[in-house]
C-alpha cells in the first residue's frame, strides 16, 4: 500500500480508493455514498427542486445533499397530528446553520442575522453547542433570500452540516489573551483548509454562474464522496475546556508558553452519539495521541481527517465516526497510519490541566482595558419572550454607534454569548440596554451550568422535549438544592431529547437523555472539567421520578462531600454508581 501513498504529506482521495478497493471485506456502501458520488459535487437536483415551491420540502436525495450546504428539511412536529387529521402535508421548513469558526462575529454581521431571523425565519436565533447560529422555520420560498442575506454579511452555511469537517471551535473569546487569539486564528485556518471546494453553494443559493471552460471541479482533500460521516474539530486553551475537547473527532489542546501557543496536544476519537439498544454505538472520550508544534497544525489535522476519509465505515452510518474507526482497528494502528501521512511523528504529549468546561458569566477586563461580558443565554435561544426582550436587546447593542465597528460578538460552545471589546462608556450603555429589555444576568449556578439541545418541535430525531423542558426542571431541582443548602454549589446538567448527544450530555455531572415522550435516562458522574463520561444511574424516568431519583443523592452530597468536592466526583467516590 505504501507505493500508492505519497509520504510525507497529502494522501489523495484517488490513492485512498485504490486502497479501499484492495480490501476484499468491504461491505456495500450506504445509500448516502451513492447520493454523494452521483451529486456532481453536491448539486444533485437541488437547484430545480428549490424552484418548485408548491411542495415545501425536498426529495429524499436532495434532503441529504442540502445538509452539506448547512441546511436541514424539517417540519413543525407540534403541528403534525392536526395536519395529518386534515390530510395536509407536514409543515415543512428549513433549518439553516452558519459556519462561524471560533464563533466570532462583528456587530454588523450580528445585526444582519437578527434581521434575517425576523424577516425570513421564525423570529428567533439559536446559538448552538458548536459556537454558531441556527435559524429555524425558513420556508422554501425564503431559502435563497435567506442565504443571500447571509452571503451579503460575508458569512456562509457551507459545510455546517453533512459528511465534512463542521464548524471549528476554539476557546471562547479571542480577545481574552494572545493564546486565545491564536486559537481562534487556528480555528479559522482549519475551517478554510477543510472547506469543500465545490462551487455548488454559490451557484444554487446565491445564483452565481459556473465559470465555463475552467478546470474540471474536484475536491483535493475530500474526493467525490467526501467523508464517511461528520467530522468535528475544536481547540481548547487550558485551564478552560469550554469546547469539550474530549468530545471531538479531533481535538487540539493549546500548550502555552510565555503567553503564546507553542504547540498542541492532539486528541482523536471523541464523540457523543449513540443509539438506544445498540450496544455497538456509544459515546467516547478522545485519546491523547501526542504533541505537535503550532506550525504543524494543518498537517496533523489533514493526516487524521484523511485517515478517517479512507478507513471510516462507509456502509453503516451508525458506525461511521472516527471513534469507531479507531476502536475497530486499534489505537496503535491509527497512530501508525497518521504517522505515515505526516512529515515527522508526534512528540510525547505535554501535561495540561483543565478546571472547567463551563462558562463564567459576567464582566471581565482585558489587558488592553477593554471589557467583555459573558452573557448567559438560556439554551442559546435568542428571542423576545416571557417579559424579557433578549433579541431586541442584542440587536440594540450591536447597533451602538462605535461598538458596531470595534466590538465583537463571540458565541461560546456552551450556547452563551460574549459581548467583547467594549469601552468603559460602552459597558455602561450595554448594561443599560440589558436592564431596559429586562434581560436578567443573575442565574443560579445550576442554571448557569445547564445546557439543552433543540429537540422538539423542530428536530426530526427528538424522542422527548429538551430546550422547552429543561428550564422548568432546573427550577425544581434548584428548590431541592435550596432545601439541602446546595444553592451556591456549581453543577453541570445537560439534557438531550434523544441519545445523539447534541448538548454533550454524557460529559455532564447530571445528564438527562430522552427515551420517549416525557421519559429520560439519568446519567451521573461526569467530571467538572468534561474529561470523563458519566454512567447510567436510572433508566426511563418521568418528570417526578427524575426529582425523586436525584434528591437522595443530592442530600448525601450535602452532608458527606469532601471540601471542594464536585458532585460528579462525589457520586463516584461515595458508591452511587455501579462500577463507578
Ligand atoms: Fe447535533 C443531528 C442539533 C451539536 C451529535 N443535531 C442533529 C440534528 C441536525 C437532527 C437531524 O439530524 O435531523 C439536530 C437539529 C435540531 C434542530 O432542530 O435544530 C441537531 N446538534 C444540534 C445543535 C443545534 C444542538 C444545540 O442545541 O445546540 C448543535 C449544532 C452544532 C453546530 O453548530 O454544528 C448540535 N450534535 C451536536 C453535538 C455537540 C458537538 O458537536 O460538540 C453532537 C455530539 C458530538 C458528536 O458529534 O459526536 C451532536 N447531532 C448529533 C448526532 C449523532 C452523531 C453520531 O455520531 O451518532 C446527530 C444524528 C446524526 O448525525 O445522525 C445529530
Ligand atoms: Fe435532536 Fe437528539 Fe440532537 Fe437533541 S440530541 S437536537 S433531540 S438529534
Amino acid at each position: 500500500m505504501d507505493d500508492v501513498t505519497p509520504k510525507p504529506g497529502r494522501v489523495t482521495p484517488v490513492a485512498a480508493s485504490a486502497e479501499r478497493a484492495g480490501d476484499a471485506a468491504v461491505a456495500p456502501p450506504s445509500r448516502n455514498e451513492t447520493i454523494k458520488a452521483d451529486s456532481r459535487f453536491l448539486r444533485g437536483t437541488l437547484g430545480e427542486e428549490l424552484d418548485q415551491t408548491a411542495f415545501g420540502g425536498l426529495s429524499e436525495d436532495a434532503s441529504q445533499l442540502v445538509k452539506f450546504h448547512g441546511m436541514y428539511v424539517q417540519d413543525d412536529r407540534d403541528l403534525r397530528p392536526e395536519r395529518a387529521k386534515r390530510q395536509l402535508d407536514r409543515a415543512y421548513a428549513f433549518m439553516a446553520r452558519l459556519r462561524i469558526p471560533a464563533g466570532v462575529l462583528t456587530p454588523r454581521q450580528y445585526r444582519a442575522l437578527d434581521q434575517l431571523a425576523t424577516e425570513r425565519a421564525n423570529g428567533s436565533l439559536r446559538f448552538t453547542t458548536r459556537q454558531t447560529i441556527q435559524f429555524h422555520g425558513i420556508i422554501k420560498s425564503n431559502v435563497r433570500a435567506a442565504l443571500q442575506a447571509i452571503d451579503a454579511a460575508l458569512l456562509d452555511t457551507i459545510a455546517a452540516c453533512g459528511d465534512v469537517n463542521r464548524n471549528v471551535m476554539a476557546a471562547a473569546n479571542p480577545y481574552r489573551s494572545r493564546a486565545h487569539a491564536e486559537a481562534a486564528e487556528a480555528a479559522t485556518r482549519l475551517s478554510a483548509h477543510f472547506l469543500p471546494r465545490t462551487g455548488a453553494w454559490r451557484e444554487i443559493f446565491i445564483g452565481e454562474e459556473r465559470a465555463r471552460g475552467g478546470e474540471p471541479e474536484h475536491e483535493p482533500i475530500y474526493g467525490a464522496t467526501y467523508l464517511p460521516r461528520k467530522f468535528k474539530i475544536a481547540i481548547a486553551v487550558p485551564p478552560a475546556n469550554d469546547v469539550d475537547v474530549f468530545a471531538q473527532d479531533l481535538g487540539f489542546v493549546a500548550i502555552v508558553r510565555d503567553g503564546a501557543i507553542r504547540g498542541y496536544d492532539v486528541l482523536a476519537g471523541g464523540g457523543m452519539g449513540m443509539t438506544h439498544g445498540e450496544s455497538d454505538t456509544y459515546p467516547r472520550v478522545g485519546d491523547v495521541l501526542g504533541y505537535c508544534s503550532a506550525d504543524r497544525l494543518l498537517e496533523v489535522a489533514e493526516a487524521v481527517l484523511t485517515t478517517q476519509r479512507d478507513f471510516g465505515d462507509r456502509s453503516n452510518r451508525r458506525r461511521a465516526r472516527l471513534k469507531y474507526t479507531i476502536d475497530a482497528r486499534g489505537l496503535d494502528w491509527f497512530k501508525a497510519e497518521i504517522g505515515r501521512r505526516m512529515s515527522a511523528p508526534l512528540e510525547p504529549a505535554r501535561p495540561f490541566a483543565f478546571v472547567t468546561h463551563d462558562d463564567e458569566p459576567g464582566w471581565t477586563r482585558g489587558a488592553d482595558g477593554l471589557h467583555h461580558l459573558t452573557l448567559y443565554v438560556e439554551n442559546g435561544r435568542v428571542a423576545d419572550r416571557d417579559g424579557s426582550a433578549l433579541k431586541s436587546a442584542l440587536a440594540a447593542i450591536a447597533g451602538l454607534e462605535d461598538f458596531a465597528e470595534s466590538g465583537r460578538f463571540v458565541i461560546t460552545p456552551n450556547q452563551n454569548l460574549v459581548i467583547a471589546r467594549a469601552s468603559e462608556a460602552e459597558r455602561a450603555q450595554i448594561e443599560q440596554i440589558l436592564d431596559a429589555h429586562r434581560v436578567g444576568r443573575a442565574v443560579s449556578p445550576l442554571r448557569r451550568g445547564a445546557m439543552a439541545c433543540v429537540a422538539l418541535p423542530t428536530c426530526g430525531l427528538a424522542l422527548a422535549e429538551s430546550e422547552r423542558y429543561l428550564p422548568d426542571l432546573v427550577t425544581r431541582i434548584d428548590a431541592i438544592l435550596a432545601r439541602h443548602g446546595l444553592e451556591e454549589q456549581p453543577f453541570t446538567i445537560r439534557m438531550t431529547g434523544c441519545p445523539n448527544g447534541c448538548a454533550r450530555p454524557y460529559l455532564a455531572e447530571i445528564g438527562l437523555v430522552g427515551r420517549g415522550p416525557g421519559r429520560y435516562n439519568l446519567m451521573l458522574g461526569g467530571a467538572a472539567d468534561g474529561s470523563r463520561l458519566n454512567v447510567l444511574y436510572r433508566e426511563n424516568l418521568a418528570d417526578a421520578e427524575i426529582l425523586a431519583a436525584l434528591e437522595p443523592v443530592l442530600a448525601a452530597y450535602a452532608t458527606a462531600r469532601h471540601d471542594g468536592e464536585r458532585f460528579g466526583d462525589f457520586t463516584r467516590r461515595a458508591g452511587w454508581l455501579a462500577g463507578g
